[in-house]
């Protein structure tokens, strides 16, 4: 997919993904700063070249063709250029105090830094936690500094139940919870499921934190996750059941520890949709893996006889065998 550029990023841009894939720091460092000095905002450069740019790396990851050794020493080198940014531009407090964190397990913190500072530029006193805060932290942490709003990101969507967990736990403190990132879906649908402000971008979440509605208190929302529980008690049962179908004998050390990865994000991925109830959460994380697996050479067959054991062991489960069938690979016609 080819991002659609800001016109004055435009020509700025394939010299910027140049530079990250030869780990240029200093060089995409420069890219960023003629930017700014020809006049582009400085949220600009964040969120139409360094955002997009990351994108693109995921990307290529995802098709294979950026190991993650290329994909990390890219992700340093975004992180460089957001701190030179910022430092050029050194915005100064002029609204109140928040607080902006990844949630507990995750670990996707550039792109809630660059929610931070895009914020900081248009005003608010930010204090960015960074990856994975323990909830239990950041309630104690809220309960000490009484922020304006605390900021949650969640980059997957196979974490919504750990979401909801910690979004309840700062309610409790009364600080009110603004959500994003791709993990609530790309227009926020599982937020609305869970009972959340969703903000799209950073910019989006600048004006929701400065409307006065943002204070009211959430409706409340009840699930039923009596299903969901079981599953999360069924899945290590499920991930060796699928492991004893599948012919491991033949698989590499380091293919076992892949593999045993992917049925547990397949679990994940499947309670988290039975959690929000929501077919499309397990569709979109299948294709995902689908094209994850076979840009790989994995044999996709595979996959549907992961989905065949799973669905068979949860026969009693209705909504995760609905899902499971629903999504199961379909052989090539
Ligand atoms: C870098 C990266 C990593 C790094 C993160 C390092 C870091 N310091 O951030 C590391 C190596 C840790 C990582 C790990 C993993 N990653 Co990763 N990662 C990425 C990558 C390439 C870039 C992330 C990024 O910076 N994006 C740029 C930002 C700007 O994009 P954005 O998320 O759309 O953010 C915007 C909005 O969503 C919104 N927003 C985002 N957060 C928030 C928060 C708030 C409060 C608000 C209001 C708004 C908001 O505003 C942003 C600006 O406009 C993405 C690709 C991608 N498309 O993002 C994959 C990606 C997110 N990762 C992915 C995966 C699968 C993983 C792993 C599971 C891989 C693995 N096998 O281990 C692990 C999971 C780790 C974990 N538990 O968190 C997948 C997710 C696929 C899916 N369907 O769920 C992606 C999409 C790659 C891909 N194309 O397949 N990853």
């Amino acid at each position: 997919m080819t991002a659609v550029l800001d016109p004055s990023v435009e020509t700025a841009y394939p010299r910027y993904l140049h530079c990250l894939d030869e780990a240029d720091e200093n060089g995409a460092i420069d890219v960023a700063l003629s930017l700014l000095d020809s006049g582009v905002p400085a949220e600009r450069v964040l969120l139409s070249l360094v955002a997009p740019a990351q994108a693109q790396v995921g990307e290529w990851w995802q098709r294979n063709e950026w190991s993650v050794a290329q994909e990390h020493a890219a992700t340093h080198v975004s992180e460089r250029v957001i701190a030179a940014v910022a430092t050029a531009v050194r915005a100064r407090p002029t609204r109140e105090r928040v607080v902006v964190a990844c949630l507990d397990g995750e670990w996707h913190a550039l792109p809630a830094r660059l929610v931070a500072e895009v914020l900081r530029l248009d005003g608010w006193d930010v204090t960015f936690l960074g990856a994975s805060v323990p909830s239990v932290h950041l309630v104690s942490y809220l309960h000490r500094h009484d922020p304006r709003a605390v900021l949650l990101a969640c980059a997957l969507p196979m974490r919504l139940p750990h979401a909801f967990r910690a979004i309840e736990a700062c309610r409790r403190t009364d600080v009110p919870v603004l959500v994003g990132g791709r993990g609530f879906g790309s227009d926020g649908r599982w937020a609305t499921k869970l009972g959340v402000a969703f903000a799209r971008d950073a910019r989006a979440a600048s004006s929701v934190l400065a409307t006065p509605a943002f204070d009211a208190a959430p409706a409340p929302v009840s699930l039923d996750d009596t299903e969901y529980a079981g599953l999360v008690a069924t899945r290590v049962e499920l991930i060796d059941l699928a492991l004893e179908r599948l012919d491991l004998k033949r698989y590499s050390p380091a293919q076992v520890d892949a593999t045993v990865a992917d049925l547990g994000y397949i679990v994940d991925s499947l309670a988290a949709a039975v959690y929000v109830d929501d077919a499309s959460l397990f569709g979109e994380f299948v294709g995902w893996l689908l094209e994850v697996l076979d840009s790989r050479g994995v044999p996709l067959h595979t996959v549907g006889l992961t989905f065949d054991v799973m669905a068979d062991r949860l026969r009693d489960f209705p909504r995760a065998h609905r899902f499971l069938r629903g999504a199961a690979p379909r052989p090539a016609a």
